[in-house]
């Protein structure tokens, strides 16, 4: 009875500190408890991974109370909340992050210290959570701390995969594709929710059935799966607020399919109802183009369906008016993989809820935004009908009839341009009939935003025009950003207390724009004495491991040149290396008496190829055989050294950015919708060397151009560079290097002969050749700059100064203010 718990809640209370308490020996007596009862191993021996699972243990403990006090406060204040629906998050490492956002790392380390622990070392023994493939799936990661820290009621929505990105792995300089099976020494910063789970529906039929004298439509679905939660507590920095990053995972129904287990085979019947899990098995490695894979519309159905009945169902826990329903909800679509929410929403207004179809349509209209992150046509998704009729039969009867609707308006808006209206249509009526999922999300959202100005451009002009001459209103962007506690905190903590002393606060964490301060000290000698020892000692920290794992020793007087990003003919990774051979070249022509004159260089780069992406792993391959030439040749020595880093990922650029002197962003111009990379290099002080696309475009106007190296074709002179193509001039140099490559001087020549016809003869659409020439003069600027160390510091001092606008801050203020509407909710205790 009622008396009974209230005896029970008064003894429970009576038991308990209200919070945990973090002065060394509570932490110190928490991480014992976990060694002993957690990862159950003796308190007086364990090793580093124990001691790193039982901190980690001891940390979670303190999200959680944080992150419950979190929702408790959104649930009483049900302010508007903003549901952030992506097939992929990147998150990396949770520790160090989680300590520092909690404000409680230098206590860890203290406590860990007097029991022989060095924090540093535990953090190590984290493996990432690499559940995306790049730049996208990162944003996603930054945002979610922005919107934490900036005590936003904000859920992001995605998928478990059991195997995250693949590892790469490289055998005589080739790339393999191995599993990354993540959860094998399990996880601590999630915590499974076995009864919030949800059965998702897949096949079967459609079928009219009368209702109120009308009819209506009834899906008769043929497979059900269920959909567990498992939360990761996201916490804000400064701020007790901690929300959730909410990932599904697959799990066979509840539901016993009577039959299969009636027709006596039980053993099969089991094993098939295990089927269920692959949904959410792998995150598919491909970020260049949709193939119109069965499995992959299955993982966008279920984590859609998944979210948005958890999303209605906290909806109906205070409301039973559909109408407020964008009063309290937003739904943003991060790109096209979660543009089926739009038929879901639909489908449950007018199927589940009997809502009519024009009210529903009217609700859809208001909660969606979508952000689109790129400018390749074959970067944008189009379902086969036949695929779509087979797994979701009802949801594409929506579809045509959301179609239907939108091309009667359209007609009578534009007239009957029938190029236009097909062009314009949700159906695409070619070889093989499909929906194209970006029309679809175009329609239906009210906001369509760009992930730069240029891209935004780009859009508006080529992408989306016929969209954007309709609804100029809809187009808008939000340059990305991304989040300086990562970026700079926790990945260079030395740089990060330098700026707080010479700012004289650390409000900076939160608030970036005080970053600008440092402009007036960028003259300060003092400060450019510790600002270079700071970077001396992350090319010191990056020196080692470039020497533990590939055998090469660097030196650290080198310029440490870097290119760390997704392997792509755009990004032009080629272009890099073709450079680097030039440089060779020329050291080997040299006098010996001129090699002194030569400003020494490491060259790294590093990044994952598709697996089914040919010619990005044959530039892996020639990067390979290029190092191993120079690597191994005396005349160079310490002048020119290239390393391939293997397995790049989210640690691996939380080692590399802090110690690169300068990165390359050398994306074909009107191809990169924004990178992100350019930003957290500029956070950390490196130089960039860069063609204006994306982003970059606005790095220069923050920093001015001759606080960097750029070159290149401008985004307007490309399609007209593209169409004289064969006629172009291309510089002797240019062709001489590729000569080298196709003479077979790096080894594999019959391998690199498609690379080569790839850039030669008019092939060049990515314009290496036109380029190569103003490529070599900003390679030689930087050089110049390099030597005289106080003009390089002084950009570098610059460069961190100037990096506040592109704060994944700011980005997430934009988007709450500007298309999502919605408010801070702190928590207030
Ligand atoms: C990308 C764009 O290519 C990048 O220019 C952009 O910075 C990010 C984030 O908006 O999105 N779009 C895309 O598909 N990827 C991007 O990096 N690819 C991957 O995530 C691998």
């Amino acid at each position: 009875g009622g008396g009974e718990t209230s005896v029970r809640v008064e003894r429970m209370f009576g038991l308990m500190d209200r919070f945990l308490k973090s002065d060394p020996s509570s932490l110190q007596k928490d991480i014992l408890d976990h060694v002993e009862y957690t990862v159950a191993r003796s308190r007086f021996s364990f090793d580093d991974f124990e001691a790193y699972q039982a901190l980690a243990h001891s940390v979670r403990d303190r999200l959680i109370e944080r992150w419950h006090d979190t929702q408790i406060h959104f649930k009483k204040k049900d302010p508007k909340r903003i549901y952030f629906l992506s097939l992929e998050f990147l998150m990396g490492r949770s520790l160090s992050n989680s300590v520092i956002n909690l404000g409680i790392r230098d206590q860890y380390a203290d406590a860990l210290k007097e029991l022989g622990f060095e924090f540093e070392v535990l953090a190590e023994q984290e493996g990432d959570a690499a559940l995306g493939n790049g730049g996208l799936a990162r944003l996603s990661a930054c945002q979610m701390d922005s919107l934490a820290t900036m005590d936003y009621p904000a859920w992001g929505y995605g998928l478990r995969y059991q195997y995250g990105l693949f590892r790469q792995v490289i055998l005589d300089g080739y790339q393999h594709e191995q599993p990354d099976y993540w959860l094998n020494f399990g996880n601590p910063w999630e915590i499974e929710r076995v009864h919030v789970t949800y059965p998702v529906k897949f096949y079967g039929t459609v079928e009219d059935e009368n209702f109120n004298g009308g009819k209506r439509k009834v899906w008769l679905p043929g497979e059900m799966v269920e959909a567990v939660a498992y939360d990761n507590p996201i916490p804000g920095h400064g701020t007790r607020n901690t929300i959730t990053l909410r990932l599904w995972a697959a799990k066979p129904s509840d539901q016993i399919d009577m039959e299969s287990f009636n027709t006596g085979d039980y053993i099969n019947a089991v094993v098939n109802r295990q089927r269920a899990e692959t949904i959410s098995s792998v995150l598919y490695p491909d970020d260049r183009s949709y193939q119109g894979k069965e499995l992959r519309l299955k993982q966008q159905y279920f984590f859609v369906s998944a979210s948005l009945q958890d999303i209605i169902r906290r909806f109906k826990d205070s409301h039973s008016n559909f109408d407020d329903f964008p009063e309290k909800v937003a739904l943003q679509l991060n790109d096209t993989h979660p543009s089926l929410a739009i038929a879901e929403v639909m489908r449950v207004l007018v199927d589940e809820e009997h809502l009519d179809w024009n009210r529903a349509w009217g609700i859809v209209c208001k909660i969606f935004s979508f952000t689109t992150h790129t400018v390749l046509p074959e970067g944008l998704e189009k379902v086969p009908v036949d695929l779509l009729e087979s797994l979701l039969p009802r949801h594409l009867q929506i579809i045509y009839d959301i179609n239907f609707d939108y091309i009667e308006e359209l007609k009578k808006k534009i007239g009957l341009d029938y190029d236009r209206l097909s062009r314009m249509s949700i159906v695409e009526d070619g070889a093989v009939k499909s929906i194209r999922m970006a029309n679809l999300a175009i329609v239906c959202s009210h906001t369509v935003n760009g992930v730069s100005r240029v891209h935004s451009e780009l859009l508006k002009t080529r992408v989306f025009k016929d969209f954007y001459e309709l609804w100029p209103h809809k187009f808008d962007y939000k340059t990305n950003g991304v989040t300086q506690r990562r970026w700079i905190v926790v990945s260079n903590p030395s740089l990060s207390a330098l700026i707080s002393k010479w700012l004289g606060t650390e409000a900076w964490i939160r608030d970036v724009d005080l970053l600008a301060g440092l402009q007036e000290q960028a003259a300060n000698v003092d400060l450019h004495e510790e600002w270079r020892m700071v970077r001396k000692v992350n090319k010191m920290r990056l020196a080692e491991y470039i020497e533990a794992m590939s055998g090469i020793k660097v030196s650290v007087n080198a310029m440490f040149d870097v290119q760390i990003k997704r392997i792509h003919e755009y990004k032009r990774q080629l272009l890099n290396i073709l450079g680097i051979i030039h440089r060779y070249d020329c050291i080997k022509n040299m006098e010996k008496s001129d090699r002194t004159k030569v400003v020494p260089r490491v060259c790294i780069i590093g990044g994952k190829a598709a697996p089914g992406y040919e010619i990005a792993k044959k530039i892996i391959k020639l990067c390979n055989a290029v190092a191993e030439k120079i690597n191994n040749d005396p005349d160079v020595g310490d002048l020119l050294k290239l390393v391939f880093i293997p397995d790049y990922n989210v640690s691996v650029a939380e080692l590399v950015i802090p110690g690169a002197d300068l990165s390359q962003h050398i994306s074909t111009a009107g191809h990169e919708a924004s990178g992100t990379g350019n930003m957290k290099f500029l956070m950390n002080g490196c130089l960039l060397l860069a063609t204006e696309d994306g982003s970059t475009v606005e790095i220069i106007e923050e920093i001015g151009e001759d606080n960097m190296f750029l070159f290149g074709a401008k985004m307007h002179e490309v399609p007209a560079l593209r169409v004289k193509g064969p006629t172009l001039k291309v510089p002797l140099q240019f062709a001489s290097v590729v000569r080298m490559v196709r003479d077979g001087y790096f080894g594999f020549q019959d391998y690199f002969e498609s690379l080569c016809d790839k850039v030669e003869g008019g092939n060049d659409f990515y314009l290496l050749g036109y380029d190569f020439q103003s490529y070599l003069e900003a390679q030689a600027a930087a050089d110049k700059a390099f030597v005289d160390q106080e003009k390089w510091t002084r950009m570098s001092i610059l460069s961190t100064a100037g990096s506040g606008r592109f704060s994944s801050d700011r980005t997430i203020e934009e988007y709450a203010e500007k298309t999502w509407g919605i408010e801070p909710c702190k928590c207030p205790f």
